[in-house]
């Protein structure tokens, strides 16, 4: 008897996070077996986090699609029939057609988002087929849109602080990111960092696994942080701690920030933030004299109304300090922006029919329902590394909207989510080591390959491969379309840019990852002379003449949302919607802030259907404080159902001091057909007042013990 031998090869782990580790497929008898970090891998260093360990699980979850399924239920009742791969395309190709020549092609809607980050088969796969249609053009403000066009107005698309140079800082804010679940691989530098001696503060609404490991915790009021760093500019110039020379050589507007800033005091601060003043102080000075200072900005900084504004200031501090004079110091928002991929060929906008609208996919649930968009009404939704009934705020109105049993909706999955359970026609898809692509990184400074191993399971396909089958029933003859996954490799990636020298789709696929040329960890001080990728050159203080834009760090894929709506020339606090303060009525039916921070054992709503992570993880909670449980007359472990307007969801009540009185705290990702509501049925879909981010930390509720 032969023994098949184990075989390794490189992977990548496709999944939303910032990391983006390096992996190593076992591979035996055609299997995948096992998965490894890589140990060679400098940020990765062979380990991968609870959700991935057991990343073959996945592919081999009983549960997993296998084949192309045919709606036989009513929506959403999860009734489906085996049907092939011909009858599948052969559907939704007839009734595209009859939709396009009834009401023309924007009644069809792409719906997709970062359930997998591969370049050929991630966020921006399918985006070529559907602007060759002329289908509606999906804004995809999820994730740090908000953040991207305050940083890019103030510092420009700079990947900024190398998250290897925190090594070498001596202060360290964390503001608004759950390192030690969302970004576990720049934690352990943090915490080197930390031996080394320095100090890491952490501001963080409530006492997170992150805040927990702080040599301080600065909790702020959800929403509040821009008066906490106004309150910062003011004491760094008021107590003399800015480095004029770097401000007067890098800086745009300082005069005019210094006259904003005067009156925003610590004690002013104080007020809203209900951090006393004199930690304000303390922290200004620490922050402005310990160097080299290095701020990480966490995606959630940006979730209420103000949040913009908000990382405007934040990003202001390290100029305003000559942090960025040192290796190790400045700010780390998404290093993607230095990444050198073609975005103009992977998306081909240039096929965008002129005047084609835009609707955006935090939205969905009300362009379904209540505001349906000016044009023709919505025949049919592709839905392809997204699910937004669990994801997107609003979902009563989402799930209202995809139960219309006259809506196509085609959703290319994995397992049968809670958005899929409302398909018409379900696409098997590939997985992980089932497929070769290159997986793009918001986390750090490297290339990543992720090599096919292995068969997929069933008639699954990769998600290059599903479009590249509709696009030849579709009749589309760009070359594109025609690519294999290599070759889309071969011209998605700037190979000739600087970053990339010496650098080859050969060379990635022998070593599996590859360090872009932007420097060192050990020398890399991009605006340590200015040199900011600001109209100016300058770090931007002040901007003239700005209108509300969205910047995705995946650039958008249309000419680039303009509101016209003048910004504010300078940054400052501005109030959330949905507070005591700002909306007094609301909050009297609801006084709770709620905060739906990430899941520390799923990745977004993956995993979550998973009996084992489900273990790990706990069933679905929510964090209290002593004093507003006993308002309520909740005991520790009742079930509590959590509401307002827009739904409510019922989780297990965690009585803890994690949460200061007001607020309450459930995690996201959780199923909606494992659970009663998920923390989504009550979040907001108003936008944030920069990029049409989403407003997840700016939601007011009630709770109460169910009977
Ligand atoms: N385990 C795990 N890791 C993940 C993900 C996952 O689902 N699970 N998702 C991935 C994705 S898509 C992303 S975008 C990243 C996000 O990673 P993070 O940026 O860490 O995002 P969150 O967990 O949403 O929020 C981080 C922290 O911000 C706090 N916070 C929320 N609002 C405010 C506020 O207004 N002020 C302050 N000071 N703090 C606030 C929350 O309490 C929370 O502890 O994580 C990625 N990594
Ligand atoms: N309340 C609240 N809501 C939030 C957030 C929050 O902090 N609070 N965070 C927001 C953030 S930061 C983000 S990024 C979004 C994420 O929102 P989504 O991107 O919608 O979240 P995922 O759960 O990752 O959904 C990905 C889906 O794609 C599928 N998938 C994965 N890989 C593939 C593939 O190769 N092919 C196909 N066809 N399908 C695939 C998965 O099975 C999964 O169902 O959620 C947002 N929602
Ligand atoms: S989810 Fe993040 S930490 Fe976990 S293996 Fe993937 S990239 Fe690494
Ligand atoms: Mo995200």
């Amino acid at each position: 008897m032969t023994v098949a031998l184990k075989t390794t090869h490189h992977g990548g782990c496709p999944h939303d996070c910032p990391d983006t580790c390096s992996m190593v497929f076992e591979v035996q008898d055609g299997k995948l077996t096992g998965v490894k970090g890589n140990p060679d891998h400098p940020i990765t260093r062979g380990g991968l986090c609870v959700k991935l360990k057991d990343y073959e699980k996945r592919h081999y979850h009983p549960d997993r699609l296998l084949y192309p399924m045919r709606r036989t239920g009513p929506k959403g009742s999860k009734q489906f029939q085996r049907i092939t791969w011909d009858e599948a395309l052969d559907e939704i190709v007839m009734r595209w057609t009859a939709i396009i020549e009834k009401h023309g092609p924007q009644a069809i809607v792409p719906y997709s988002y970062l359930g997998n980050q591969g370049l050929v088969h991630g966020l921006n796969g399918g985006d070529a087929f559907f602007n060759r249609m002329g289908a509606t053009v999906t804004e995809r403000t999820f994730c740090g849109e908000g953040s991207g066009t305050a940083w890019l107005l103030t510092v420009g698309p700079t990947a900024g602080v190398d998250p290897e140079s925190f090594i070498h800082a001596k202060y360290i804010i964390i503001w608004a990111c759950n390192s030690v679940s969302t970004n576990l691989h720049h934690w352990h530098i943090i915490k080197e960092a930390q031996k080394k001696g320095a100090k890491v503060i952490v501001i963080d609404s409530y006492a997170s696994k992150t805040a927990k490991e702080a040599d301080v915790h600065i909790a702020p009021k959800p929403g509040t942080d821009g008066a906490l760093a106004m309150a910062m500019i003011h004491t760094i110039i008021e107590e003399g701690l800015v480095d004029q020379d770097y401000v007067d050589n890098y800086t745009v507007g300082f005069e005019t920030l210094k006259e904003r800033a005067k009156m925003r005091t610590p004690e002013w601060a104080e007020t809203i933030t209900g951090i006393p003043a004199e930690v304000i102080r303390t922290l200004s000075r620490d922050y402005a004299t310990t160097q080299p200072a290095a701020i990480r900005l966490g995606v959630a900084l940006e979730r209420h109304y103000g949040g913009g504004q908000t990382i405007r200031a934040v990003s202001c501090l390290p100029a305003l300090t000559g942090a960025w004079r040192h290796v190790g110091g400045g700010a780390l928002q998404m290093p993607v922006w230095e990444h050198p991929y073609k975005f103009d060929v992977i998306c081909r906008p240039d096929l965008i029919p002129g005047g084609t609208r835009v609707i955006n996919a935090l939205q969905l649930g009300r362009a379904l329902t209540d505001e349906p968009p000016a044009g023709p009404p919505i025949k049919s939704i592709m839905c392809w590394n997204a699910n937004p009934v669990t994801q997107a705020p609003e979902t009563d109105k989402i799930v209202q909207g995809l139960s219309n049993e006259e809506l196509f909706l085609v959703s290319a999955e994995h397992f049968i989510s809670d958005t899929a359970c409302y398909a018409d026609i379900l696409l098997p898809a590939s997985m992980g080591a089932e497929l070769e692509d290159m997986i793009l990184s918001w986390g750090h400074l490297y290339l990543t390959y992720n090599a096919k191993c292995v068969e997929s399971p069933g008639e699954a396909i990769p998600n290059n491969e599903i479009f590249q089958r509709l696009a030849a029933r579709m009749g589309y003859q760009e070359e594109n379309f025609k690519w294999s996954d290599s070759e889309c490799l071969e011209n998605y990636v700037d190979w000739d840019s600087p970053a990339c020298e010496g650098i080859t789709l050969e060379t990635l696929r022998e070593r599996g990852f590859a360090r872009l040329n932007v420097g060192t960890k050990d020398n890399r001080a991009p605006h340590k002379a200015g040199n900011f990728r600001t109209p100016s050159g300058k770090c931007e203080f002040e901007i003239t003449d700005a209108t509300n834009f969205v910047a995705g760090p995946f650039r958008q894929m249309y000419e680039g949302f303009q509101s016209g709506e003048a910004l504010d020339s300078l940054p400052d606090y501005v109030p959330s919607r949905e507070t005591q303060a700002t909306n007094p009525e609301l909050a009297k039916k609801y006084p709770l802030n709620i905060l739906s921070p990430k899941s520390h054992g799923f990745l977004n709503s993956c995993y979550a259907n998973m009996e084992q992570k489900i273990k790990g993880q706990g069933e679905q909670f929510v964090l209290i404080n002593a004093l507003d449980a006993e308002q309520r007359n909740i005991k520790q472990g009742d079930t509590v159902r959590v509401f307002n307007d827009r739904g409510a969801f019922e989780g297990e009540a965690r009585i803890t001091s994690d949460v200061n009185p007001g607020l309450i705290v459930a995690t996201l990702g959780y199923w909606r057909q494992l659970n009663k509501g998920t923390v989504n049925s009550i979040s907001s879909a108003e936008f944030v007042n920069m990029g049409h981010a989403p407003t997840f930390s700016d939601n007011l509720v009630q709770v109460e013990a169910t009977a």
